[in-house]
């Protein structure tokens, strides 16, 4: 399996975990997101979205990275990213869309570049918007966690796909300095995955392509 991945991107950190938890190996391709490689034709033959990550795995290219993981889950279903009962599955996969679906797109490059030169707002401004996305998803994150389910981790004592979302978006968070104080379950859970290796070795600066803050 070949996974096009940047190190900053918390999409691509997503699949690195479910990859890691899954012991399944893979060959990184590297796409400078920075630089705008996502939109260049090399890539886009690859994924036509323009968007990390992208997943080549038996000649196809799979994108989006929770179909990919659900791809991961049915393929090599061991150890299991989703617990057996539909319900608990389902709860599993809320949990993961408040991040993917909530969170993530309001906050993406491309986003805060068109509300900063097309619609002309200051950095500041940028700023406040970011952290006013990660308040309002992470409160929902913590209110959810709040529920029966949680244990060690988003649901159970072992790692599922919303474990594999919720890191990534942790990540994002410190690095914009958004306070994190509100989210005691989230960042107990956050610290509980941060123990894990498979978790750790996905973590952005411990990528071959990582760059200095
Ligand atoms: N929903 C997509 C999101 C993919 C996505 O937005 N990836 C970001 C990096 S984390 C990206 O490629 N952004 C390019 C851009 O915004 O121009 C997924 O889960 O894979």
């Amino acid at each position: 399996m070949k996974l096009y991945t940047y190190f900053r991107s918390s999409a691509a950190f997503r699949v690195r975990i479910a990859l890691n938890l899954k012991a399944l190996a893979y060959e990184p391709a590297f796409v400078h997101l920075a630089k705008g490689e996502h939109r260049q034709p090399a890539f886009t033959a690859v994924n036509p979205q323009g968007l990390l990550p992208a997943l080549a795995v038996d000649g196809a290219h799979l994108a989006q990275s929770i179909a990919i993981m659900e791809y991961l889950e049915e393929a090599h279903p061991q150890p299991p990213l989703l617990p057996k009962h539909p319900l608990e599955r389902a709860r599993v996969r809320s949990l993961s869309l408040i991040v993917a679906c909530e969170i993530h797109p309001l906050n993406n490059p491309r986003v805060l570049k068109y509300v900063k030169n097309t619609l002309g707002r200051s950095q500041e401004e940028i700023d406040a918007w970011y952290r006013h996305w990660i308040a309002d998803g992470l409160a929902k994150l913590e209110a959810e966690l709040g529920r029966p389910g949680t244990e060690r981790h988003c649901h159970g004592d072992a790692p599922s796909m919303a474990d594999c979302c919720l890191v990534p978006q942790i990540f994002n968070a410190q690095r914009f300095a958004c306070d994190l104080k509100p989210y005691p379950t989230v960042m107990r859970v956050f610290d509980a995955c941060m123990r894990l290796e498979a978790f750790d070795r996905a973590q952005p600066s411990k990528q071959p392509d990582a760059e200095s803050p």
